[in-house]
């Protein structure tokens, strides 16, 4: 057996399945033996601590649940010759459907509509008023990945026109915007699935929301700490940008209570993959990469950070 440390929640299947191989110590219980902790299951919401990396000098393996790894230290982890995986794909088309329900959502004000539906004021006070159409918009994607893609892909059933800003151009059939500013400007909707970490700290400025302007719709399923969150709850105060569809925010799950009372603003608590067979889906990659490390000393999918390390 070998000892795993657990950092946040882990299902009861991947439990049954750790349970073959480790010795499972948590780090909520308090003390666990850091000398003997060889491998790590976490999130990527907790990621490893700085004081959990210092205290395990034998660790060999981080298994992240989720794509997003950015509070994992990956150079630290590099350094000490740790490899880090991941959950790259399994769920690409949920966090894809999560956004264009957003996208819809936004467009159509579907929940206001349902509050006239449900509250009674249909009948007391006539029909709601008209929305927008989700159909035929002009739609910018920053982060065009494996989850920008599947975004692209979807919305090619509403008859979307793509733009798209990364560090690098793709060979895609939609318009590159090397500056993010500029397809701010060009597009009515502007949807963030980059990662998170220092390269895409408030790379939603306030620049780019007032390009994205009045009549723009800002949606955000990368991480909170894309958008400039003070300058958007602003923004949308002053009515320089027009909506927001938020499933992130920088300070979760603390959500500013500004944006609870605007009524142009969606709210979801980080909910883009939380389906019960996505996350079945993310979690059986996790527990694989354990095991394939166990037995090869390499994973299936690490982080590109760790990837010179997986041979
Ligand atoms: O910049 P490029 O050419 O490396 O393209 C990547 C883009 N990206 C950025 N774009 C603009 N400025 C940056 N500083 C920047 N850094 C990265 O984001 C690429 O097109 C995209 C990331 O794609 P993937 O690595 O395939 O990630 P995936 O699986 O789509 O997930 C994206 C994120 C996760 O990291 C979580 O934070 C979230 O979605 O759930």
């Amino acid at each position: 057996m070998h000892d795993l440390l657990q950092i946040g929640g882990i299902t009861d299947g991947m439990r049954t399945r750790l349970e073959e191989h480790f010795t499972i110590h948590k780090l909520s219980e308090g003390a666990y033996p850091g000398a003997a902790i060889t491998h790590v299951a976490t999130n990527g919401h907790d990621g490893v601590p700085a004081d959990v990396l210092a205290a395990c000098p034998n660790l060999k393996m981080v298994s992240c649940y989720g794509v997003g790894y950015d509070a994992i230290d990956t150079k630290v982890a590099a350094d000490r010759g740790i490899i880090v995986s991941h959950t790259p794909n399994v769920l690409n088309d949920e966090v894809a459907s999560t956004t264009i329900m957003l996208m819809l959502a936004s467009f159509r004000n579907f929940m206001a509509d349902e509050a006239h539906a449900r509250s009674g004021t249909w009948e007391a006070n006539g029909n709601a008023p008209l929305s927008r159409s989700a159909d035929n918009r002009r739609v910018g994607i920053l982060g065009l990945g494996r989850i920008g893609q599947a975004i692209a892909d979807k919305l090619a059933v509403f008859n979307a026109e793509i733009h798209y800003h990364t560090r690098s151009k793709k060979d895609v059939p939609y318009t590159y915007h090397p500056d993010l500013t500029d397809m701010a400007k060009a597009v009515e909707v502007l949807i963030c699935i980059t990662p998170g970490g220092p390269s895409t700290q408030h790379i939603v400025n306030e620049e780019v929301m007032n390009a994205l302007g009045p009549e723009g719709t800002l949606i955000n399923v990368s991480r909170g700490s894309v958008v400039d969150e003070t300058a958007m709850v602003k923004a949308l105060q002053d009515g320089r940008l027009g909506n927001a569809a938020l499933d992130v925010f920088e300070a979760e799950p603390k959500i500013p209570d500004a944006l609870k009372t605007m009524s142009n603003v969606i709210l979801l608590p980080h909910v883009g993959s939380a389906t019960h067979e996505t996350r079945a889906a993310m979690g059986d990659l996790v527990v694989d990469n354990l095991i394939s490390h166990l037995n090869s000393g390499k994973v299936l999918t690490s982080v590109p950070e760790t990837a010179h390390l997986n041979v």
